[in-house]
């Protein structure tokens, strides 16, 4: 009975070894798995599902492989992919899933998600998140050439990184009220997210009844699931 989870793996073909970490994980681990679910930021970017890319097709044959022998996938958009989509799941046999999603882990009720709308103190991104979730934008945006998609990402890209940088941590770490009225809305107690890069297990306490927050760790220096 294995059920894994995965997130922040921010794959790039300038960081083969993380490919290679991925790969690896994807055929001696997942393989022998019931479920694999995908907590968002599989990709350092993602800019539509038509990505020419050899990298892009190498990345889809392991999904697509993983789900033929029969391994149920699960994806949830990061704030890195969020354009991935229905293309994308259908050449692979991966089902999308809500931003927030409860699943039934084994007769254990969680609820799942990326992590990025828990971060409710980091009011410029929720701005900036507003904005490129906005359905017309990504219509508009899905429609322009791959290339040009390419030099518009890389360009918000840049303009942002200088805005990150002079964030406090505390502000780029979840609310804990968010995450509490999460759990109350979805009626769990047990919650699995990504994003943050700091992996750990928290227990508190809602309304009296304990709580467990789980956060996966990133790819950078080695796989975590
Ligand atoms: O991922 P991480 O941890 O590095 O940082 C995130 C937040 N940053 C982001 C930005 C993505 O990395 C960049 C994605 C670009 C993809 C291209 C999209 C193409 C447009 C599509 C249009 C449909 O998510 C970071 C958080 C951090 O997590 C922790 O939670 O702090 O947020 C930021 O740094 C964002 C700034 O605060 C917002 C600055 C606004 C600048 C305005 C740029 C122009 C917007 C144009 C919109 C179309
Ligand atoms: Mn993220």
């Amino acid at each position: 009975m294995t059920t894994l989870f995965i997130s922040d793996l921010h794959l790039s073909p300038q960081l083969p070894k993380t490919t290679d970490c991925f790969v690896k994980f994807m055929r001696e681990e997942a393989i022998h798995a019931d479920a694999l679910y995908v907590l968002g930021d599989l990709f350092e970017f993602w800019i539509g599902d038509d990505d020419p890319s050899p990298f892009a097709a190498q990345i889809k044959q392991e999904f697509l492989t993983l789900t033929q022998r029969g391994v149920d996938t699960y994806f949830i958009q990061g704030n890195r992919d969020f354009l991935l989509g229905k293309r994308f799941c259908k050449a692979t046999g991966i089902t999308l899933l809500d931003e927030h999603t409860v699943i039934d882990l084994y007769g254990k009720k969680a609820v799942i998600l990326h992590g990025d709308t828990l971060c409710t103190d980091d009011v410029r991104y929720q701005k900036f998140r507003a904005k490129v979730h906005m359905p017309w934008l990504q219509w508009l945006f899905n429609r322009l050439p791959f290339f040009t998609r390419q030099r518009i990402a890389n360009k918000i890209q840049g303009d942002i990184k200088e805005v990150k940088s002079s964030k406090s941590l505390d502000i780029m770490d979840v609310n804990q009220n968010e995450v509490e009225a999460l759990l109350r809305e979805t009626g769990t107690d047990l919650m699995i997210h990504g994003h943050t890069h700091r992996p750990g297990t928290h227990e508190f306490s809602v309304q009296g009844q304990p709580a467990t927050r789980i956060v996966l760790g990133d790819w950078y220096q080695q796989a975590q699931y």
